[in-house]
């Protein structure tokens, strides 16, 4: 069946149907986003590596638009197991729900914080990133690039290597399982690993350079529900469209 543009009716989040989607992880999700990498590829990697059963609405904007609640995208539409539907809206609520209920953030106040922490400096690396190089004109993006790569992203891998270290160099950052913030780091690598202009210098991001970042890269990956996801028509169709958007 194709999916529908039509946004499914939302019901009231009563306490009874937060403490079934809080306990359930048999909920079904659907995603509401363009068809880029974007603010919805988090999401859709998060809903991907949980092995959430997750589809996408297919995109009628102008109809769509003034229904969600802040009139942008993405809006995730939580079905629980019961009938109820919650609408989940703003990029960075619905990545920490998902990781909150598929267990991804931490067993602790201090683990979860060190996660924020991770979160939030890679979510500042891909701010730079979309500054510098994806806004850059052009005929500059080359230099833009090189500069990106020697002034920004080297200090960055080169801190996070050591707090990877700090660590146990185990492939996560915190504690020994997967958590929100590798998926972010993993996330925001693969972006600008994926947006290298042509003719520029070699990004400073592979095995060889960043073993213990690529360890966190390889333990993501080594998710099967992760791995299909990203080897699937839809997640490639998303690369090219990402990369064309964007004239790379
Ligand atoms: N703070 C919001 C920003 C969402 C946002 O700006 N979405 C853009 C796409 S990335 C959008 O919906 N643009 C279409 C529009 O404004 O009509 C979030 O992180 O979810």
């Amino acid at each position: 069946m194709s999916p529908t543009s039509v946004l499914p009716t939302v019901t009231r989040a009563s306490s009874e149907v937060l403490a079934e989607a809080a306990k359930g992880t048999d909920s079904t999700f659907q995603l509401l986003y363009f068809p880029l990498h974007g603010r919805g590829e988090l999401v859709r990697n998060l809903l991907a590596y949980s092995g959430a059963q997750w589809e996408e609405l297919a995109l009628d904007w102008p109809a769509q638009k003034p229904k969600t609640p802040f009139q942008v995208a993405p809006v995730v539409y939580e079905h629980t197991a019961s009938g109820s539907v919650l609408q989940l809206a703003e990029s960075n609520a619905i990545e920490r729900y998902l990781a909150r209920k598929y267990n991804l953030i931490g067993s602790n106040i201090w683990e979860e914080n060190l996660i924020n922490q991770y979160y939030h400096n890679a979510e500042g690396l891909i701010q730079a990133f979309a500054l510098r190089v994806v806004g850059a004109a052009p005929e500059a993006r080359i230099d833009e690039a090189n500069r990106f790569y020697t002034e920004v992203l080297s200090k960055f891998v080169s801190i996070h290597e050591e707090h990877l270290k700090q660590n146990g160099d185990n492939g996560h950052y915190v504690g020994k399982s997967t958590t929100l913030a590798d998926l972010k780091v993993v996330q925001t690598l693969d972006r600008i690993l994926l947006l290298v202009p042509k003719g520029g210098v070699p990004v400073p991001v592979s095995k060889e350079l960043t073993p213990s970042l690529w360890k966190v890269k390889e333990a993501v990956e080594d998710n099967a529900s992760y791995a299909s996801w990203k080897k699937s028509q839809r997640s490639q169709d998303l690369n090219a469209n990402t990369r064309a958007r964007f004239q790379f």
